[in-house]
């Protein structure tokens, strides 16, 4: 008896309570553009509601490393996506892998059917396990050329129920030149349409979506189809996009790349969700409006632990155990530790060497300390 007893507690000893999935196993939200797509890749079917939709999208998307594909429709359209465990920056490395269905045309130098979607990065700052917390986007090769749009927004109108098609004489694969008009802040091309392709008749506004408008914004990057001899060429980006490379060539994505708002580089220890939009706004023809494709994801180093220690040089040290924070500075000094998102959650008056700080009442989440000019990071 006692002997099974030990043979119990060693085996559960050594066992991990809880082995982490490299696959995707989350998903948020999903609210596509309208695109060729949209209601076919999930397949809507009568009755589905947002909450169905979701689980469709879910077992194309999670449990495997490429379970199935869901578009995401026209420039804006997303995806939230996330793992069941933290996924750790690893300093040096890239962190995580998202699929898509781009490959490499043969006949072209460059290029093939990259549809690049963007990808931000958020942190459960609020511990409540929804994304509704700060996001930062990963800055891909695009994000600072000249010719990429930042704070581009998009709004998408439902078609009439006697909306009347608008056929391309010059095109017959042009269905409906007309067909979901689209507006945008930018000046230079403030309105267009995603345009009907007669490969793909049935609607494109996402059916389970009951609202005449669909708002997106985010970081628009060039166009990059090319017609050559009535072919597309769609030309990759060097990286950080999602449906970009083929998916054996692609590396994945490194958290290091996070910037803020303004495109400052963000300190990220780890991440918790994942949003893919669709990048451009493109019509090519034929082949009608570029989309970008998710077909699944894995963290790269699912087992990593997040550094308990994070240090500004010798100056400022903090090491977090539990509920304590070991806070090491040179010099007396104020500090104010605030949330990921910028909230200040406590003020402090510490002393030249090692300040032991409760942190019981703040939650599990990503929290900055900062004296009057050196700051760092820390998870709870
Ligand atoms: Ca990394
Ligand atoms: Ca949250
Ligand atoms: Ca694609």
């Amino acid at each position: 008896m006692k002997k099974l007893l030990f043979g119990t507690i060693f085996t559960m000893a050594i066992m991990p309570a809880f082995a982490a999935s490299p696959y995707l196993s989350r998903v948020y939200d999903y609210c596509p553009a309208p695109g060729q797509f949209i209601n076919e890749l999930p397949e809507y079917e009568a009755g589905d509601t947002r909450a169905s939709i979701l689980e469709k999208v879910a077992e194309n998307l999670c449990g495997d490393e490429r379970p199935g594909m869901i578009s995401l429709g026209g420039f804006g359209g997303y995806v939230i996506v996330g793992f069941d465990h933290p996924v750790v920056n690893v300093s040096g490395e890239y962190d995580f892998k998202l699929f898509g269905n781009a490959f490499a045309a043969e006949s072209a130098a460059r290029g093939g059917s990259c549809e690049p979607g963007a990808v931000m990065v958020s942190v459960d700052s609020n511990g409540n396990g929804l994304p509704d917390d700060e996001w930062w986007e990963l800055a891909g090769s695009e994000y600072a050329k000249p010719d990429t749009k930042h704070n581009y927004q998009i709004t998408y109108y439902k078609p009439d129920d006697d909306h009347v098609a608008d056929p391309d004489p010059s095109n017959s694969a042009i269905a409906d030149r007309k067909y979901v008009r689209w507006t945008t802040n930018y000046s230079d091309e403030p309105e267009g349409y995603i345009q009907k392709v007669t490969f793909h008749t049935q609607p494109y506004f996402p059916l389970w979506i009951d609202a005449a408008e669909l708002q997106f914004s985010g970081t628009r990057i060039p166009n990059n189809a090319e017609l050559i001899s009535g072919t597309y060429f769609l030309e990759f980006m060097d990286y950080g996009y999602v449906d970009n490379r083929p998916n054996n060539s692609d590396p994945g994505f490194n958290i290091d790349w996070a910037v803020d708002a303004e495109g400052n580089t963000v300190a990220l220890s780890h991440i918790d969700f994942i949003k893919v939009y669709t990048a451009v706004n493109q019509q090519c023809g034929w082949i009608g409006e570029t989309s970008t494709e998710l077909c699944g994801g894995i963290d790269l180093h699912p087992e990593a632990a997040v550094e308990a220690v994070k240090t500004h040089g010798d100056a400022l040290r903090v090491k977090v155990h539990g509920d304590v924070a070991e806070i090491t500075v040179e010099h007396d000094c104020e500090a104010v530790i605030y949330s990921a998102s910028g909230v200040p959650v406590q003020t402090l008056s510490l002393n030249a060497g090692v300040n032991s700080v409760a942190l019981t009442k703040m939650p599990s989440g990503v929290y900055i300390v900062k004296t009057s000019h050196l700051a760092v990071k820390f998870l709870k």
